[in-house]
């Protein structure tokens, strides 16, 4: 008797039509920031394709969407899925693949009346993109989030998360109430494109990855002297961006001398004031994310950091202030679940690579609770966060089937 195999002319409909939501025809990409209305409007779509197919669908007190077969009260569930949030501009498959893929291993294990001694649960994890720091809906799941947090998160536009919680329907401090019991979850695994060159250009299918990055995020600001531009000597000047210049040339060292092949600092989002081309800009602020695989390495990255800013400060008359809004530590995958993804890569003559994630994802914080596990799939010339991320569809039906087999592995 042939095991059960996904159905992928299912999965990419799913993709596709979640791809809409939130799509800009001017990009090509898809915006669909944690807490905004189509985030909330692609929960909606989730919670309705799980009732379409005869499952149970919730959102939970901190937005992340949970699909079950039925919904019967279980004290412990097998987990997949991932995030349907995403970055600004972003690709089709970050995340929405994870939660997606879960979807179809539901409908296969229906339509082939598999008995499972432990139930599945898909969740598509609220806010993982870190709009406001850190990746809110499964650390609310696993009881880290604190009502000091809740009320203090901002984007980096200032946005409250308090605020955007209830537009979205939500109590702010009932988030809170999301925690489950430890043991509720028998292990995770989660289905990712790899976002990153390692596997498309080795050639191999599929991903299991052994560790996933820490990452922090810093908004940082640098106060000077708004001045005229034209009168302004330029050795009189408190330029905050010639601050921002000048650090960005030291990052470079700053990785060299601190850091790793791993290491990462990224300057994503920069605001110069007042913004206009006639006066020397008084104050910059920035986003900085730095990651590495190791913890001490990403201290060090860290307090590199903040010394290479304090002297930029000095040397340019410029205050220097820093928020953190998060601090993710790596995390290890769990050796018997990589061994498990292993076992059935194999039964699928699937060539894998074991490998580090570059990315954060919510499987770092299922593996502070549970045995959690994720599977990589290529990402076409390594490029995601972006519209033109792209995975090719036997590489990804390769990645659902073997999620489907590993998650049946641990449920049967
Ligand atoms: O940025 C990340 O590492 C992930 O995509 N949230
Ligand atoms: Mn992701
Ligand atoms: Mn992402």
């Amino acid at each position: 008797m042939s095991l059960p195999a996904v159905n992928l002319d299912r999965l990419r409909s799913d993709l596709f039509s979640l791809f809409t939501i939130g799509y800009d025809p001017k990009t090509k990409g898809v915006t669909r920031l944690g807490f905004t209305k189509a985030d909330s409007e692609a929960k909606k779509w989730l919670i309705n394709r799980f009732e379409n197919e005869g499952f149970c669908a919730s959102i939970d007190h901190a937005g992340n969407v949970r699909g079950r077969m039925d919904n019967k009260i279980v004290n412990q569930v097998v987990a997949t899925g991932s995030h349907i949030d995403t970055v600004i501009s972003g690709g089709m498959f970050d995340g929405a693949l994870g939660v997606l893929a879960g979807l179809e291993v539901m409908r296969v294990v229906k339509e082939n009346n598999i008995e499972l001694k432990i139930p599945l649960e898909v969740f598509a994890f609220a806010e993982e993109e870190g709009r406001f720091g850190g990746m809110m809906g499964v650390q609310a799941l696993i009881g880290e989030l604190t009502p000091q947090w809740i009320l203090k998160a901002h984007d980096v536009n200032g946005v409250m998360l308090e605020e955007e919680l209830k537009k979205a329907g939500l109590d702010p401090l009932s988030v809170l109430d999301a925690r489950v019991e430890s043991d509720y979850f028998k292990s995770f695994i989660e289905l990712h494109i790899e976002q990153g060159p390692v596997l498309d250009t080795i050639k191999k299918p599929i991903g299991v990855v052994s560790s996933i990055s820490g990452v922090y995020k810093w908004i940082v600001r640098l106060i000077g002297k708004s001045n005229h531009a034209g009168t302004a000597p330029m050795n009189m000047r408190s330029d905050a961006f010639m601050g921002l210049a000048n650090f960005a040339n030291e990052i470079p060292r700053i990785i060299d001398e601190e850091g790793s092949d791993k290491s990462r600092l990224t300057v994503g989002k920069v605001d110069l004031k007042p913004g206009h081309a006639h006066t020397v800009p008084g104050e910059v602020e920035f986003t900085l994310v730095g990651r590495d695989v190791d913890t001490e390495v990403m201290r060090a990255l860290a307090d590199s950091c903040r010394k290479v800013l304090s002297a930029i400060a000095r040397k340019h008359k410029l205050m220097f202030e820093f928020e953190q809004m998060s601090w993710l530590d790596p995390q290890p995958m769990s050796d018997k679940v990589i061994s498990l993804i292993k076992t059935e890569a194999q039964n699928l003559e699937l060539p894998f690579e074991i490998m580090p994630s570059g990315a954060g994802h919510d499987a770092q914080h299922m593996a502070k609770v549970t045995e959690a596990g994720m599977i990589f799939v290529p990402s076409v010339a390594g490029v995601s966060h972006a519209p033109d991320e792209w995975t090719h569809w036997q590489d990804i039906e390769k990645g659902a089937n073997l999620l489907l087999r590993s998650l049946l592995q641990l449920a049967r």
